[in-house]
């Protein structure tokens, strides 16, 4: 199921998704997987009071993606109705082209009455889209209650929709909504009241963003597409600005940095005893995703969740194994740092051409087929560094 999933097969994500909201053993089991698969996406929450115009907007922004190149998942969180709502956006998106087109993947869920609450609901289907690789998760929730602010939380980037006219409707609004959002458009810009509602949100200023984002104006007519590239250059100097994990997602969204995009994939922490170890971590909250025995290293890991990123606690199953060996010399504690790079063979050429000492010249294929090689201590400040990257094409 993860190779089918990870290889992005469409009937695939539609199972585990569907596991996954099941909620039960296998799909607790599932989900663990994806999110120990550590993928991230660019997710970006469109939200607003009912009918501004969110799905026709995330019709425009996902065919905005796709002429893009990139691939694409909607979540849209169903306010009231479970059946029909949804449905009806499925149904629209499909009328307006995506028909066939196994680059955007559709799922709507209902609001009310979801086991564990409806953004960790949310939050998951978002995990299994992208470990199916998806590129952007789009996340359509309206904005008048709790449940759906929590939804909001989830995105990287906030798009808050609003229409002329709409008088008390923005009041209605939760006041979190409007501070959430890092982005402000004004949809159905060809009715009048638009300058108006520009005026109004323009007044409010200094509300959303933080972190010296000042969230921008955008005005649209979803219904024709006006505005969306506008919206999309907006959402991508939104992900710009906010640190960190984004700029792997700035590299998918066409921005390239020479070597492509770095984060920690994990940590590696030689243990005596896993069974201890993962105490405290699980105290703080983590989660055991995965444990395996890689026979050939002799060596027993269990992976724990932590952000993107996780936490490898490595037993050794011999005394004379690399692990060992390690902690017969050094005790317990750090023993690697990964570092996640796109593109493998590069970097390697990019190391061995500066000189840098490597632990061997060659890339290996590890547990579920990512290849990656180790970097000497004596060339990184003292701390082996593994250089992983994806799972090679028909691997694992
Ligand atoms: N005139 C005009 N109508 C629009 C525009 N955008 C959307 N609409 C219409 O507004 C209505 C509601 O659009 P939806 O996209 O379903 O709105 P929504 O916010 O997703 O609605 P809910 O999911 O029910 O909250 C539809 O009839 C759209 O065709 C626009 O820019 N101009
Ligand atoms: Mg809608």
């Amino acid at each position: 199921m993860m190779t089918l999933l990870r290889g992005g097969d469409v009937r695939a994500l539609a199972r585990a998704v569907s596991l996954v909201e099941d909620g039960a053993g296998a799909g607790a089991g599932l989900l663990a997987a994806c999110r120990a698969a550590g993928r991230r996406a660019l997710r970006i929450g469109v939200t607003g009071p009912p009918g501004a115009g969110k799905s026709t907007l995330v019709d425009q922004m996902a065919k905005w993606l796709r002429r893009d190149g990139k691939t694409v998942g909607v979540v849209a969180v169903d306010p009231s109705s479970p059946y029909t709502g949804g449905a009806l956006l499925g149904d629209r998106i499909r009328m307006q082209g995506f028909a066939g087109d196994a680059g955007v993947f559709i799922r709507s869920m209902a609001s009310r009455g979801v086991m564990g609450g409806l953004a960790r609901a949310a939050e998951d289907v978002c995990v299994v889209m992208e470990a199916a690789g998806r590129d952007v998760v789009l996340v359509e929730t309206v904005g008048v209650g709790q449940d759906e602010i929590d939804v909001v939380h989830l995105a990287d980037v906030t798009v808050l929709v609003l229409v002329p006219g709409m008088g008390d409707e923005v009041q209605s609004l939760k006041a979190g909504v409007m501070e959430a959002a890092d982005i402000f458009v004004v949809n159905k810009g060809d009715r009048e009241g638009a300058d108006l509602l520009e005026a109004e949100i323009t007044g409010m200023q200094g509300l959303g963003g933080g972190a010296g984002w000042v969230p921008p104006l955008v005005r649209t007519v979803a219904t024709v597409g006006a505005g969306v590239g506008e919206l999309m250059a907006a959402v991508e100097r939104c992900a710009a600005a906010k640190r960190g994990g984004l700029r792997r997602v700035l590299a998918g969204l066409g921005e390239k940095t020479g070597v492509g995009a770095l984060r920690l994939d994990h940590l590696g922490v030689a243990v005596r005893s896993i069974a201890a170890a993962r105490r405290f971590y699980e105290l703080l909250g983590m989660e055991v995703g995965h444990e395996e025995t890689v026979e050939h290293e002799q060596v027993r890991t269990a992976m724990l969740a932590l952000g993107e990123s996780r936490v490898e606690l490595l037993e050794p199953t011999a005394e004379d194994s690399t692990i060992g060996r390690f902690l017969a010399k050094r005790g317990e504690g750090l023993h690697h740092i990964a570092v996640h790079v796109e593109d493998v063979d590069g970097m390697l050429e990019r190391l061995k051409e500066a000189g840098m000492r490597l632990v061997s010249e060659l890339v290996r294929v590890g547990a579920g087929g990512h290849r990656y090689f180790f970097v000497h201590p004596a060339s990184t400040g003292g701390v082996l560094v593994e250089i992983v990257g994806d799972a090679a094409k028909g691997d694992a």
